[in-house]
């Protein structure tokens, strides 16, 4: 990506809450991915679509995208976290209206984790997390592609903004291209009104400072680990595990106790 389309795709995130890159995945990737969910999607109920990077190495291609890693990280820094990855199915006559913003459970926008003083005001001043869907089907009016509700990202409170339906546009995009929002912006699944299922890998970030959805350190398996490269440690967080031990024993790069206290190491 030259710099003209990133500032355009920068510009675009920073105003809207949303870009589409394109170009992402080869349509062989998507094949692969739509296969592989479509394996693991009878088993959904209990974590088929989760912790993705683990389960096949089509998913490993998510995070080592130099320009969307490029965008992610001039949003959310340059030590973001992976927070999770995991598979969206919308099977025909699925989805619809289900406008929601991220991070309610687990991140910032956890209105129960909400102070007095916050006003029920939630933090807009800054990205502190992005969402990526890629597409692995190509995202059409019909068939269930997500709607993203355009400058929702910096509306003030928890709660849903009145015009947040009727603003809703739905994004259409080739197979291939990932969507990037920041996770303030209000979105969900459209209704799919075709015969065919809809496919999509969302993968989540987050600044280094804050919890992921899953303790991904201890999560990622250690070959898949081995295969993200010098960037492995910071994106699955290793290096951001507060220490267990006293500091002088504990080891930054890697996240545990440095080699001469590895009998301090927990399982
Ligand atoms: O699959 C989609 O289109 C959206 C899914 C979603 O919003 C979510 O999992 O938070």
């Amino acid at each position: 990506m030259n710099q003209e389309a990133f500032d355009t795709h920068a510009l675009e995130l920073k105003l809207k809450g949303f870009t589409i890159l394109p170009d992402l995945l080869s349509p062989k990737e998507c094949k692969v991915g739509r296969e592989e969910l479509e394996k693991r999607h009878p088993e959904r109920e209990h974590g088929g679509l989760e912790w993705l990077f683990n389960k096949a190495r089509i998913f490993e291609r998510l995070y080592q995208l130099p320009d969307l890693l490029r965008l992610i990280r001039h949003f959310v820094g340059p030590d973001a976290l992976l927070s999770a990855e995991y598979g969206s199915v919308v099977m025909p006559g699925e989805g619809g209206r289900g406008l929601h913003s991220d991070g309610g459970i687990t991140g910032h926008n956890r209105a129960a984790s909400a102070a007095p003083m916050d006003e029920e005001r939630r933090v807009t001043s800054h990205a502190l997390a992005v969402n990526v869907i890629f597409c692995l089907s190509e995202f059409t009016e019909t068939n269930g592609a997500t709607e993203l509700v355009p400058g929702s990202h910096k509306y003030p409170y928890f709660d849903i903004p009145e015009t947040a339906y009727a603003n809703a546009r739905t994004a259409t995009a080739p197979e291939g291209s990932a969507i990037v929002f920041d996770i303030n912006t209000w979105h969900g699944a459209t209704k799919n009104q075709t015969a065919e299922p809809r496919y999509a890998v969302l993968s989540p970030w987050r600044r280094r400072w804050t919890k992921c959805e899953y303790e991904m350190a201890r999560v990622v398996k250690p070959d898949v680990l081995e295969r993200a490269g010098e960037d492995g440690p910071a994106i699955f967080g290793l290096q951001a595990q507060p220490p267990y031990t006293e500091l002088w024993q504990w080891d930054r790069e890697n996240g545990g106790p440095k080699q001469e206290f590895t009998h301090l190491k927990r399982p």
